[in-house]
């Protein structure tokens, strides 16, 4: 029988004379109902409150700890979303901005686990995400601040082969790339670009300039003194077996040729570490801008060739196509390290040579590094031509994901072609574009990007938080060595899952996700390394928003 508006009414007033009594719960609620989607650690007073339901229209009510339902409504129209498969109905609780601890809960008895309502909601996972980065960290035991079951002593000393050379250089330092021990130049420099550019932004967390640092040390051990060029990665022959610890893993460190991409993207992030430190440690801030200019003065003098490992060695490549992306970005940041005419001049001339990309802030196509470089340019120094392009080509992404979110009953800026190899950073890539249109005043509205954070935090169809630690039902077996070899049954809190990958990259994968729609294509399996492995660029992003969002005045 269809719902008149009347029928509604008088369904609903039932509804709360009964719900509330019942939901007097003490115990951990054993009615949840996965058909209601929520950001499972729950949501800031002000902005919009939306879950997702996957079930016929009903009302819903709003129930505080004590069982009294202290609002409701009744859900939206049923809207197909081919993220899941799913029709999606949606409950708006926006309406409602009282602090505390509440579920949803529906007629049939079916609710939602608890959640907060709260300014500092993600307050916890904003310092565990940082803390994640700390707890990567190589050639130092692991430090009495972090959990004591994942306790290991200094790894990775002694020294690192240098591939094809009878030379060596120090293995220790940096942060472990993921789920593996190998440590990474490209990733590695994109994860600081994430920390120093929320830096940048105000978003001033305790601790992140530290751990920046920490990779940026390291980093500084990875350039060719001679030539200026930066060695590649650092890492074993191939990968260690999964079960064993850091400290135990006692395979000869390689470090694998110089790359364009390695170079690029250090000297990128060594002009940024200048600009940061130069009043607080000028003597670090010259030597990154010293290596920056080493760095760049190799790129000058070297054609782009893409990396692809050398023999023997056959652990991540993170190869590229394209090293122009890169060069750019190194030449945007020495402009604004240096604000010398060269550098405005080389930009110009990329620019005009290939132009500005809104792409993303990810590890092989950085374009919008360099936008939000230019943006954040010296007007005086930058061609007016080339900031108006940065304008341009930002606002046109922007708009597009703005786009896709209002037609989205997911309420994301998600598409089905975005589930790949890390698609949960791709959520996160998509809030910071966002938040760096709004920074420029280019947009408006950024409720889509509260919205991917819900889609990490719960609101997806795997009814899981891809964050674990965190949330009601949090990943919990990831493709994540130190947390295996501990031997705990638990992982690492504060790690953020790469998610749903439609590729389906690994035997699990290829074995239990054939057919399934992008947004359900995940295994939360420790050997599913293709759609649950973690990373430390995956983390860095999720720093950055969370970061950003929990400036002080909570505005993005
Ligand atoms: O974006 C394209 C898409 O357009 C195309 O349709 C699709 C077809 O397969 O490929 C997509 O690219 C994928 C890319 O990730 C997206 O970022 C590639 O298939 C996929 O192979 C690639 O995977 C990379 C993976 O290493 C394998 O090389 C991941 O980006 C990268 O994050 C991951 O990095 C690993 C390190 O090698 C080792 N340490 C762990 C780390 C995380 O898993
Ligand atoms: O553990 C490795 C993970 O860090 C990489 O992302 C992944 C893809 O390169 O490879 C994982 O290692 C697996 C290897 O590729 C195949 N044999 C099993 C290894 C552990 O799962
Ligand atoms: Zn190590």
């Amino acid at each position: 029988m269809p719902y008149t508006a009347g029928l509604r009414r008088v369904v609903l007033l039932c509804f709360l004379a009964v719900a509330a009594p019942s939901f007097c719960q003490s115990e951990a609620p054993v009615n949840v109902d996965p058909r209601i989607w929520i950001d499972q650690l729950g949501y800031r007073p002000q902005d919009l409150k939306l879950a997702r339901f996957t079930g016929q229209e009903t009302p819903f009510a709003l129930v505080n700890e004590s069982g009294k339902a202290v609002f409701s409504g009744t859900s939206t129209v049923a809207v197909f979303d081919p993220l899941s498969g799913e029709s999606l109905r949606t409950f708006d609780f926006s309406g409602f901005t009282q602090a505390g601890v509440y579920h949803l809960a529906i007629p049939t008895g079916g609710r939602s686990p608890d959640f907060i309502i709260a300014d500092d909601v993600y307050q916890k996972l904003t310092l565990a995400s940082l803390q994640m980065l700390t707890y990567q960290r190589c050639g130092t035991e692991s430090g009495s601040n972090l959990d004591s079951d994942f306790y290991h002593a200094a790894c990775h000393l002694g020294k690192a082969e240098i591939w094809g050379t009878s030379k060596t250089l120090k293995a220790e330092g940096g942060w472990h790339d993921a789920g593996d021990y190998g440590k990474y130049v490209v990733p590695g420099a994109i994860a600081v670009g994430h920390l120093l550019f929320a830096w940048d932004l105000g978003a001033k967390v305790p601790g992140l300039l530290e751990e920046a640092r920490f990779e940026l040390e390291w980093l500084l051990r990875m350039q060719d003194a001679g030539s200026g060029g930066v060695y590649h990665k650092l890492t074993s022959r191939s990968f260690p077996g999964m079960d064993v610890s850091p400290d135990y893993d006692l395979t000869t460190m390689v470090v694998s040729p110089i790359s364009y991409t390695a170079t690029a993207d250090f000297g990128a992030v060594m002009a940024m570490a200048f600009r940061i430190w130069k009043t607080t440690d000028p003597s670090f801030a010259k030597k990154c801008l010293a290596a920056a200019r080493k760095a760049q003065g190799w790129i000058s003098s070297h054609p782009f060739i893409p990396f692809t490992n050398p023999a023997g060695i056959t652990t991540g490549e993170y190869g590229d196509s394209v090293g122009r992306d890169e060069a750019l970005w190194l030449s945007v940041e020495m402009l604004r390290a240096t604000g010398e005419k060269a550098f405005a001049t080389a930009v110009k001339k990329a620019v005009d040579s290939f132009g500005l990309r809104a792409d993303s802030f990810g590890w092989a196509d950085t374009g919008m590094f360099s936008v939000a470089g230019v943006l954040a340019s010296d007007e005086r120094l930058i061609d007016a031509s080339v900031r108006q392009q940065a304008e341009s080509v930002l606002s046109a992404r922007a708009g597009q994901l703005l786009s896709i979110a209002k037609a989205s009953p997911s309420g994301t800026m998600l598409r089905a072609s975005d589930f790949h190899w890390g698609s949960n950073m791709t959520v996160l890539d998509q809030a910071m574009i966002l938040i760096t249109a709004s920074k420029w005043k280019l947009i408006s509205d950024v409720a889509p990007v509260l919205e991917n954070l819900h889609y990490l935090l719960g609101s997806n169809p795997m009814g899981v938080s891809y964050v674990t630690g965190f949330g009601s039902n949090p990943v919990k077996n990831p493709h994540h060595r130190p947390s295996i070899a501990a031997g705990v049954f638990r992982p690492i809190a504060g790690m953020l899952s790469g998610g749903p990958n439609a590729d389906l990259q690994d035997s699990l994968a290829k074995n239990s996700l054939v057919g399934q729609p992008p947004a359900k294509a995940f295994l939360d399996d420790s050997g599913s390394y293709s759609t649950n492995e973690v990373a430390v660029y995956w983390n860095t992003p999720l720093v950055f928003v969370l970061a950003v969002l929990g400036r002080p005045d909570g505005r993005l």
